[in-house]
């Protein structure tokens, strides 16, 4: 707000909750700059709303799915969004699910909070160990990377998957192998998505993939909901197809699937890729910084058009 408020006047759509669409196209009438969150839909109304004065839409997200880049592009109306900032929570966040999910925790806190009987056993709530086995990350950006640098210090081995290999200084410090991503699917013992959600990656993991992967395996998933269709998710936990799974982002947020809160071998958890006081602070001061970067004649600190 400090960014902003030096640099114009600034609106706030819906002060008193997340805006509806019309309260969003209310408040961006004559706006210079939009700076949204991944719940507000920037379409080709929203723009138009806001008139030919519009120069920026600066989002407080890596992902921009929210937005359709190609009506701002064709509007002449930049597109920012806040890479970097959010790769260390995002990514810790990952590892914190992947070891709930492996570890059994949220069972176990189900258990005790529920008051139910309970003894130390030998053979009590055993998960399994991450060590030397195969992390598949579906999408090696830099978040993807990330979550490999920490699984690795874990003791895994890494795959990838991805349209085309990723540059050498981020693949080598992983010894990361690239895979075609049905082979990855069916050797990884940790399946995580980074991966953006576009038309292509819409569903990308579906009944088929499930199915691919090994009956031993977890998924996870701190992308985007769509990625993987729940439906499918929810058949393929149930019927044994694999071990579990650990999502931080849902088809439909903020509903959640109810076949995936029925399962004990699911964490859940509200989309919590990047909530760190810390994080959220930096990507709020880099949209800013995007928004007033462009509003006074430059080009965005890092555009995604
Ligand atoms: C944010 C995210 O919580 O950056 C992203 O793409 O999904 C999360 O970091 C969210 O987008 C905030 O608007």
């Amino acid at each position: 707000m400090t960014v902003l408020e030096a640099a114009g006047e600034v609106v706030i759509a819906g002060p008193t909750g997340l805006p509806a669409p019309e309260e969003l196209r209310e408040a961006a009438v004559g706006a210079t700059a939009l700076v949204t969150l991944l719940s507000d839909r920037v379409d080709a109304r929203l723009l138009d709303a806001a008139g030919s004065g519009l120069r920026v839409v600066a989002n407080v997200a890596v992902g921009y799915d929210n937005i359709d880049v190609e009506a701002a592009r064709s509007r002449g109306v930049a597109v920012a969004n806040t890479p970097g900032v959010l790769t260390d929570a995002t990514a810790d966040l990952t590892m914190a699910l992947i070891l709930a999910v492996t570890r059994r925790l949220g069972e176990g806190e189900r258990l005790i909070r529920a008051g139910r009987e309970w003894r130390w056993g030998l053979d009590f709530m055993l998960g399994h160990g991450l060590q030397g086995r195969e992390l598949g990350i579906v999408g090696l950006g830099s978040i993807g990377a990330a979550v490999g640098r920490r699984a690795r210090a874990f003791g895994m081995r890494v795959a990838y998957a991805g349209p085309s290999p990723a540059p050498e200084d981020r693949v080598g410090a992983l010894e990361a192998v690239h895979l075609p991503l049905s082979e990855l699917l069916g050797r990884a013992d940790v399946v995580s998505i980074h991966t953006p959600l576009r038309q292509e990656t819409f569903h990308l993991i579906g009944a088929a993939e499930l199915a691919a992967m090994k009956a031993s395996a977890y998924l996870v998933n701190t992308a985007r909901g769509p990625i993987v269709d729940e439906e499918a998710l929810v058949a393929a936990l149930r019927a044994g197809e694999i071990a579990g799974a650990a999502m931080d982002v849902f088809e439909d947020e903020p509903r959640v699937h109810p076949g995936l809160v029925a399962l004990e071998n699911v964490v859940l958890a509200p989309h919590l890729g990047s909530a760190t006081v810390e994080t959220r602070a930096a990507m709020a001061e880099l949209a800013a910084r995007n928004a007033v970067a462009v509003a006074g004649g430059s080009a965005p600190l890092t555009p995604v058009l």
